[in-house]
């Protein structure tokens, strides 16, 4: 009471909503007006952006935190009624007849999609400092994620033009979201590289906030231990994209601009763009509302299982059931053996990789229901089976793929399988935890994330035809990894299966120690024999043919010590750095026809 003479009137309805939700300890022992008045406004201030950033405001937080704690408390499971079962969807192979044909169909429809990268967690499992987005994808051409995305949505966007002839062409939207963790690096990294060729309009970063932290069962807020005019606060998780996107304004506007699909994605997936074409194409055809790209699961893996789950009551739906929660969901439902692999070696339910497409008609419907909010979690930590007090503050959590938790029936929800080595090879695990990765299961780590690069791309030079010789086994950083012939090229080369089949001709062969890296947009691979390092970049102007025998002594990957001296971090979580001995690099930066054939 005292103290409302400092206080504005916003803030002192703030100060009612929080002593009606049983919020008064915030409040306790406030000296006198004249004493910390700033700090005292300043947690009003907190109050008031905790507020406004939560899909109905503190009060429906507090209220939701109350009943899931007190489900909690009680042993709930969110599941209870559901029977799990393995669902079926689309599946896809690289390089058939099929695949060439959604992938053809999915490149039309890019020019009327916008793309979303969830970019605002620290990668606190990787243990490096730095935002991930930043890190090299792979250290032959040492391109970042961000790039790589940013070139790879460019080159889409490129190829759809021209399947439209002569329909008028637009700069698909491409959103980022931030956290205060990730949110000046990321923008410094665009800023510093030119949007790495996108125009500076088309990129949007919206920045989720962190919610307040909960301190016991009565979801009172937690104060931060050394401050008390401050609330602690922790992320909410990846799921907080829609209410940004529904709050921004933008999804209505790029209703009106015509555009049909929103593509969600990940901070660090290399593979990705080589499975979207095609799933945009499933997207298209089957006319889903929501389509998820899925992998096979080995059992225990970290990503999310999809599942069918019915309920006793009839529901149905087709979901991520969250890696944690589908072997307790199992073993709770008749298959005591929980998350096992099935005589496929792999898990029945296909995991989850969190790439989404939603259409954005219905999308727009949905979320004007619910202002973007989402089916929320809490997974909170006690001392005791007695369950009445924390080891630490907990909060309310949320996933984007739980979307479609709260869709009606009548909602089309699919999903698409493709082949793990063309589509997933997430960065997410430092090398001491990926070591520890029981033996078969992917490790998930910067060693693997870019092996897996190059495997995709000898993979899908063979499927094309190119004799490329098999890999040699080799241990970095305690993982065991296939090492395939390092080729990589960039988006503007090759941006689909068919790119690729119709830029490579005749006969060819790479060997095992062989680099080759592909820069320029019209580039045809012809008879080439490769035993060696060649780089070939050209401005679009050029036409180059590339072919005959380049043979010299290459590149190579040198394995490091992880814990030896002063490593670059980059270096250090991936355990081995490229040598470059010798190569034939060559630069066509003229227009014209050109032929590379020593
Ligand atoms: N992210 C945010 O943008 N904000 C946040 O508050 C948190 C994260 P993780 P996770 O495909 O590999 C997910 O931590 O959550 C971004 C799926 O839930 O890498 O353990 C963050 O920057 C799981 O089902 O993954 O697991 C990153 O880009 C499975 O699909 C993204 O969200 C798994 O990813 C994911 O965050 C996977």
């Amino acid at each position: 009471q005292k103290n409302l003479s400092i206080l504005s009137p916003e803030q002192i309805e703030l100060g009612k909503m929080l002593l009606e939700t049983g919020q008064g300890h915030l409040f306790e022992n406030w000296p006198d007006p004249g004493v910390d008045d700033d700090e005292k406004k300043s947690l009003l201030a907190q109050v008031s952006l905790l507020n406004s950033s939560y899909p109905g405001g503190l009060a429906s937080y507090i209220k939701t935190a109350r009943e899931l704690l007190a489900d909690s408390k009680a042993g709930r499971n969110p599941f209870d009624g559901f029977t799990p079962s393995v669902p079926s969807g689309e599946v896809l192979t690289c390089g058939d007849d099929n695949f060439i044909q959604y992938e053809d169909t999915g490149v039309k429809e890019v020019q009327n999609a916008a793309f979303v990268l969830v970019a605002g967690g620290l990668g606190e499992r990787l243990g490096y400092k730095g935002i991930k987005v930043a890190l090299p994808m792979e250290t032959t051409t040492g391109t970042c994620f961000l790039q790589h995305y940013i070139e790879s949505i460019l080159s889409l966007t490129q190829a759809s033009y021209k399947h439209a002839q002569g329909e008028s062409q637009r700069d698909v939207p491409f959103v980022i979201m931030t956290s205060d963790d990730t949110h000046a690096h990321t923008l410094q990294l665009l800023e510093s590289n030119s949007y790495f060729g996108m125009k500076p309009t088309q990129v949007k970063l919206l920045k989720q906030e962190k919610v307040a932290c909960l301190a016991d069962n009565d979801a009172r807020l937690a104060l931060d231990p050394n401050n008390k005019y401050k609330i602690q606060t922790k992320p909410h998780g990846h799921g907080d994209v829609h209410s940004l996107l529904y709050s921004s304004g933008l999804l209505k506007e790029w209703k009106d601009a015509g555009l049909r699909w929103v593509l969600f994605f990940q901070d660090t997936n290399g593979l990705l763009f080589k499975a979207i074409p095609a799933a945009l194409g499933v997207s298209a055809t089957k006319e889903y509302h929501v389509n998820s790209l899925a992998v096979p699961r080995k059992a225990k893996e970290a990503i999310g299982g999809i599942t069918k789950l019915t309920h006793t009551d009839g529901r149905e739906m087709v979901i991520n059931v969250e890696y944690n929660q589908l072997d307790p969901l199992l073993r709770a439902t008749g298959h005591p053996d929980g998350d096992v692999n099935c005589e496929t070696g792999y898990s029945p339910y296909p995991g989850n990789i969190n790439q989404l497409i939603l259409e954005l008609g219905p999308y727009i419907d949905e979320l004007s229901k619910t202002g973007g909010a989402i089916k929320e979690f809490i997974n909170p930590k006690y001392k005791d089976s007695t369950k009445t007090e924390f080891k630490s503050s907990t909060r309310l959590e949320c996933m984007m793929q739980d979307y479609p938790k709260t869709l009606p029936p009548s909602a089309r929800v699919g999903f698409t399988v493709t082949e793990t080595w063309l589509a997933y090879a997430p960065v997410k695990n430092n090398p001491e935890d990926a070591a520890k990765v029981p033996k078969g299961n992917p490790y998930h780590s910067a060693t693997s994330g870019e092996t897996a690069i190059y495997r995709a791309n000898s993979m899908i030079l063979r499927k094309v035809g190119v004799k490329v010789d098999d890999p040699i086994t080799q241990v970095f950083n305690g993982q065991e990894v296939e090492v395939w012939s390092r080729i990589v090229w960039k988006p503007k080369w090759a941006v689909t299966f068919s790119d690729v089949k119709r830029k490579i001709k005749g006969n060819n062969s790479v060997s095992q120690k062989s680099t080759l890296v592909i820069k320029g947009s019209d580039v045809v691979i012809e008879d080439l024999a490769l035993d060696g390092a060649l780089i070939v970049d050209s401005v679009d102007e050029a036409e180059v043919k590339v072919g005959g025998s380049v043979c010299n002594k290459g590149w190579e990957i040198e394995g490091i010590d992880k814990d030896s001296g002063e490593l670059p971090e980059e270096v250090r979580i991936r355990g081995f750095k490229i040598k470059k001995m010798e190569q034939l690099e060559k630069l066509y930066g003229e227009s014209g026809k050109f032929l590379l054939k020593p």
